[in-house]
């Protein structure tokens, strides 16, 4: 049999753990290769009962990839031996709650799970879901000793996905006519999604749309609003699109992409399109399908694109320094 791959997933008895673990299961992302779940939730008893039953779920679709699913409250456990590390787990926004405190609420976690994945790591790759993402995936790398930062990266493919559907829509054209776009910067109402880069049909999105206020405002708008939307329109947080995009970057970063192509996901910045270094930004990213990745360099960003990024970015640097205690290297 081809050696098992093993995938952990935080926060698994949780929602987007509920869309995810199938998907990872059934050899949609990973194809023919077997698949064992190693599920970690809260130490706690409510939490484990659901993990559990979560499990027998996932048992019960009699997926033929998988060979073996083991739930577990510690992260030690969870994470040793791991190729993929999934960080979905992390306290929701509380109502009221400011941003920076739900920054401060969440940090421990990822210096715990740093520490962990450093017991553990042995080629392990690591994507952070649990938000902030950025921030959480700069603290998880800090404290994961040894590791290199590029391991790690977190999500925006959702931000992505979200994007391309609000094109679609507005140009009448399918999702799969769209190429080229990429979200800059951070998982929050500051990103930016790029559309001077982006293709219909192989033309220029700008081109296509032939609306230039729609898109500098009510595009970029809606995107950096969806999470909000679906909360207002669901009464929950986004889940099987989370899952779904999760899926999506792990699929990116396991095959190689395609020349001319790329995906967005927030990864250790060096400087490419003037972010900031020390912090993981989401920027167009190519995977060489063996466990590298590079950014893609070259898109031409207006002046006015230049002033969203260095926002965006602008606003990692501060919740870096709202989190500077908990980083280590
Ligand atoms: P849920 O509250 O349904 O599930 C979270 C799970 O994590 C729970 O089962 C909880 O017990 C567990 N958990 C909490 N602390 C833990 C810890 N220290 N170790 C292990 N497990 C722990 O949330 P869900 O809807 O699944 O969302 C999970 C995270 O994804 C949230 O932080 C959410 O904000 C974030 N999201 C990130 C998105 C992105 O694009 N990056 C989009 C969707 C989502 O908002």
């Amino acid at each position: 049999m081809t050696k098992p791959i093993v995938v952990a997933v935080t926060g698994a008895a949780g929602n987007i753990g509920y869309s995810l673990l199938f998907r990872l299961a059934s050899g949609e992302t990973f194809g023919d290769r077997p698949v064992i779940l190693k599920l970690l939730d809260l130490p706690i008893a409510e939490a484990q009962k659901k993990l559990e039953g979560t499990a027998m779920e996932v048992l019960d679709c009699g997926f033929k990839t998988l060979v073996g699913v083991q739930c577990s409250g510690d992260a030690n456990v969870a994470f040793d031996g791991a190729s993929w590390v999934l960080l979905v787990g992390s306290k929701p926004r509380g109502p009221g709650m400011a941003r920076a405190d739900l920054i401060r609420e969440n940090g421990p976690i990822f210096v715990g799970q740093g520490n962990a994945l450093q017991r553990g790591a042995s080629d392990m790759r690591v994507l952070v879901v649990g938000n902030p993402c950025n921030t959480n995936c700069l603290i998880a790398a800090s404290n994961c000793a040894g590791v290199p930062k590029e391991r790690f990266s977190a999500m925006t493919r959702l931000d992505e996905n979200r994007a391309i559907a609000q094109l679609a829509g507005k140009a009448g054209c399918t999702n799969a006519e769209i190429a080229g776009l990429t979200v800059f910067g951070n998982h929050s109402e500051s990103m930016y999604p790029d559309f001077e880069n982006a293709t219909i049909r192989g033309q220029p999105a700008t081109n296509v749309i032939g609306d230039l206020n729609w898109l500098q405002t009510t595009f970029v708008a809606n995107v950096q609003n969806r999470g909000k939307a679906i909360i207002a329109a669901r009464g929950l947080s986004s889940a099987a699109s989370a899952a779904s995009a999760a899926i999506d970057h792990v699929k990116d970063f396991e095959r190689a992409t395609p020349a001319g192509q790329w995906f967005s996901a927030a990864v250790w910045s060096e400087g490419s399109y003037a972010s900031p270094a020390g912090i993981y930004t989401s920027l167009p990213v190519s995977s060489d399908g063996k466990g590298g990745y590079s950014v893609v360099q070259g898109l031409q960003l207006s002046p006015w694109a230049q002033d969203k990024v260095a926002a965006t970015n602008k606003e990692l640097l501060d919740e870096r320094a709202v989190v500077a205690d908990l980083l280590k290297g």
